[in-house]
């Protein structure tokens, strides 16, 4: 048994396996959320887990090639590259990149913290910024915590509205859901409605009750006209949320100029539309309003992550079954009595060249290439790269002048099982094993299921000889980074059980007040270090059975019993307790989102003078590092520019012409594919393609290698309000590769 790593879902899988080797993958019919649920790409668990182009040994650079070398070589040359940075120009001069794998591994997400804290730098860039971060930003000023992000109660609602998701290809994301597909028919099946907003006629949309194709980069627009509508018709009806909420009148007049019928034409939908689309949210027994990629990464992002909570608020469906709701994990800490906290503070300080703000301790990974190779008299230049799990060559802006930035540095290594675009600049490149080598347990995305539930499993395979577990990676990595190279990696483990066990014992609400931090610690068990904190963190959380005081709770043990997982239920309404404003309120209109608007505003009169670009996802990919695998490529699995057939005959276009795109940060040539799936003025290219540059060892991708969309950007493009690169929605201008542009 192993939860599947390769998407947000987390299917539990049974494996099949000969010797050491994972020969077949089925849905786990007992576990206790996925319920043998299974995709195309968990059944090619096998074939990702043993891609003979994975890394087994550590590289390290000598006369500018990288040479395989002991593990010892490796973290002595780490430490040597990285003091010699730090020594020389401060740790700000070291930028740790943190890649999206993190959030599906448990070294992703026990140590980055760490290596943060103790290495106290400034600059961390993450894909949380062409990703989430609007999400974050939002929930941190509404609800005073970043991390607290409703989640539609997909099994319960009555109408959904998805704004900007596809989770028949995605399977689902900030929602970890199981049979995404199969709970969306359930929806229905149950005489639930379903409405879908995506320039791209997906296969979600064809799904839908209803699709409405909005303008890339316009559901700002959009809902705030919805919200717009609520109040106008009087539709505002909060509910039980009433005495938690603040600034509902200074709502209604800051959405007051957003009308219907000013937003139609820049959303490019009937203003009798955006009506129906609030009378039909409003009139819901019950109904929970989603937004992803497509709200995120886009000029507004911020505003719209925002506006989905409003509308959830002012239906009075946020924190109730049906609605959206604040999932509680087993590894999230008890909970303490509601009351005013500490708010959520946006750029506490700046990034150095183009002077973005920071958002939740990040800067945006736009910025990362100019932070190398631009020198201001405010301090160094990054000089030394530390990525984890990232490959923001492909994934991030302008990956031509990121190469040439990484390429330029003193030192690099990156933690990860492949020599790829961004791994091949590296110093020192630290492979972690395969997944199948590796013990599971999804701390991230446990906080975002549509169902309480804890899960946990063991490595299915034990680690081959000179395997390093990648949690002593990153342990190792730790100390290397931090002056205390050499030091047995538990030392890191048992620092940080140290801290938060002395801190538990002095929290009044928690389970363990008072008690002797010593021996709390005695009593962990566990074989490894990860363990151990697992342990602790489930014994001193909301279900745990607080070392003793609940007897009947959960402890690693009791987990490790039932490798099924144990559910811990539906989601329940948890409000006011997950807030930590300042007011201890909702706060409904915060102070930057206000002074964002009169951007919004303006938008109300700007129209794309020619294409603009969306992205899109397929089944069986995943990003950047999936098109390795054979099983997983191949078919519609392809690197093409969809466009509209009226555009493709006005531009002489047939499927697979050439076609060249040009964007700000630079142009791509990629076959078309005619198709009406998109609107017009629109195409679409997927991302993580463009696997052509020397150095790399994913041999199978090297075949077709795609196009990197992400260099039709400059990297200028943000959300100001969370440093989220606008990926979608983007300006270009399209020709025939013959005709040239
Ligand atoms: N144009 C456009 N660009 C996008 C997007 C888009 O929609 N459009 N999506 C964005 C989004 S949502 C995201 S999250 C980012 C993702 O971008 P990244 O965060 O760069 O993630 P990936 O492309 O998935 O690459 C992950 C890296 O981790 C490595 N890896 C895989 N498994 C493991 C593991 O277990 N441990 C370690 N240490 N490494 C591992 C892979 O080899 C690869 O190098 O891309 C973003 N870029
Ligand atoms: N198979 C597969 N699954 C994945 C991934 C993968 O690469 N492949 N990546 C994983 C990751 S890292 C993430 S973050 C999630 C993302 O999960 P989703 O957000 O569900 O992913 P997408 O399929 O990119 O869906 C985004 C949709 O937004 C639409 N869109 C683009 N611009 C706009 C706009 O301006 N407005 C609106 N309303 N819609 C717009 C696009 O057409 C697209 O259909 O998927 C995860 N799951
Ligand atoms: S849906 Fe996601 S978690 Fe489930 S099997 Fe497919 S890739 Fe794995
Ligand atoms: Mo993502």
């Amino acid at each position: 048994m192993r939860v599947c790593p390769l998407c947000e879902a987390t299917c539990g899988l049974t494996l099949t396996i000969e010797g050491t080797r994972v020969t077949g993958a089925r849905g786990d019919r007992d576990d206790v959320f996925s319920k043998g649920f299974l995709c195309p790409k968990g059944a090619s668990f096998g074939a990702a887990d043993g891609d003979p182009d994975r890394l087994r040994a550590p590289l390290v650079r000598e006369d500018g090639v990288l040479r395989e070398a002991t593990w010892d070589e490796a973290f002595d040359a780490v430490a040597a590259g990285l003091r010699a940075v730090v020594d020389r120009y401060g740790p700000n001069a070291v930028g740790v990149v943190l890649g999206n794998p993190n959030v599906h591994t448990m070294a992703g997400a026990l140590y980055p913290t760490v290596l943060l804290t103790a290495l106290g730098t400034r600059s961390v860039f993450t894909a949380s910024t062409v990703d989430q971060m609007p999400k974050h930003v939002s929930s941190g000023l509404l609800y005073g915590d970043a991390n607290a992000i409703p989640v539609p109660d997909l099994d319960h609602t009555d109408h959904l509205l998805l704004i900007g998701a596809n989770p028949l290809e995605s399977n689902g994301s900030l929602c970890t859901a199981p049979d995404f597909p199969g709970k969306l028919k359930a929806l229905r099946a149950r005489g639930g409605t379903l409405t879908v907003i995506d320039p791209r006629r997906t296969r979600t949309a064809k799904l839908a009750d209803r699709h409405v194709a909005v303008r890339p980069g316009t559901d700002a627009l959009l809902l705030a006209a919805m919200t717009h509508v609520l109040f106008e018709e009087k539709l505002v009806d909060p509910g039980e949320l009433t005495p938690h909420l603040q600034g509902i009148e200074e709502l209604a007049d800051a959405v007051g100029d957003f009308t219907p019928e000013a937003a139609s034409e820049a959303c490019d939908v009937p203003a009798d539309t955006i009506r129906a689309l609030a009378r039909e949210l409003a009139a819901a027994p019950t109904a929970a309003v989603y937004g992803r990629i497509g709200s995120c990464t886009v000029p507004h992002g911020t505003l719209a992550s925002w506006l989905v909570d409003v509308l959830n608020i002012l239906t009075g469906n946020l924190d109730r079954p049906g609605g959206a709701l604040f999932p509680l994990a087993a590894t999230d800490r008890t909970p303490r009595p509601a009351g005013p906290g500490r708010g959520f503070a946006l750029g506490r300080w700046h990034s150095r060249v183009s002077r973005h703000p920071e958002a939740k301790g990040e800067l945006p990974l736009s910025a990362l290439a100019e932070e190398i190779d631009t020198a201001t008299p405010e301090g160094a230049p990054v000089r030394a790269v530390i990525a984890v799990a990232a490959n923001p060559v492909l994934s991030a802006p302008d990956g031509d002048r990121l190469d040439k930035a990484l390429d330029s540095l003193d030192f690099m290594v990156s933690v990860d099982p492949y020599l790829n675009e961004t791994s091949r600049h590296a110093h020192v490149v630290l492979p972690p094993p395969p997944p199948s080598q590796s013990a599971h347990h999804d701390f991230a995305f446990n906080t975002l299921a549509v169902r309480n539930q804890v899960r946990y499993n063991r490595p299915a395979v034990p680690l081959e000889p000179g395997r390093m577990a990648e949690t002593e990676i990153l342990a190792r990595l730790v100390l290397a980074a931090t002056g205390m190279h050499g030091a047995d990696p538990a030392t890191v483990d048992a620092m940080v059980v140290d801290s938060t066990l002395g801190k538990a014992v002095e929290d009044a609400h928690g389970p363990v007040h008072r008690r002797d931090p010593r021996e709390l610690a005695a009593a962990l068990t566990g074989g490894t270090g990860p363990e151990r904190r697992l342990d602790m963190m489930l014994r001193l959380g909301p279900y745990g059975d607080g070392f003793g005081a609940r007897p009947e709770g959960i402890s690693l043990d009791r987990l490790l019993a039932r490798p099924h997982g144990i559910d811990l239920g539906p989601l329940r309404p948890r409000l006011p307790q997950p807030l930590k404003t300042r007011s201890g309120r909702i706060e409904l209109l915060p102070a930057p989102i206000a002074d964002d608007l009169p951007r919004l505003r303006d938008a109300l009169r700007e129209r794309p003078a020619g294409f603009v670009l969306v992205g899109r996802r397929h089944l069986r990919s995943n990003n950047s590092w999936m098109h390795n695998v054979p099983a997983l490529t191949g078919g519609s699995n392809r690197c093409t520019l969809h466009v509209h057939p009226e555009d493709a005959a006005r531009l002489g276009l047939a499927d697979g012409t050439a076609v060249r795109v040009r964007g700000a940060g630079g142009e791509v040539t990629a076959p078309a594919e005619v198709t009406d799936a998109v609107r017009r003025g629109v195409v679409s290219l997927p991302h993580g393609w463009g696997h052509d540059r020397p150095g790399t060892r994913m041999s199978h991708a090297a075949l077709d290698p795609g196009v990197n969309v992400n260099q039709l950007l400059d990297g200028s493009l943000l959300d100001p309000l969370s440093g989220t690169a606008v990926l979608n929605g983007v300006p270009v201008e399209l020709a025939p590769a013959e005709a040239g542009l």
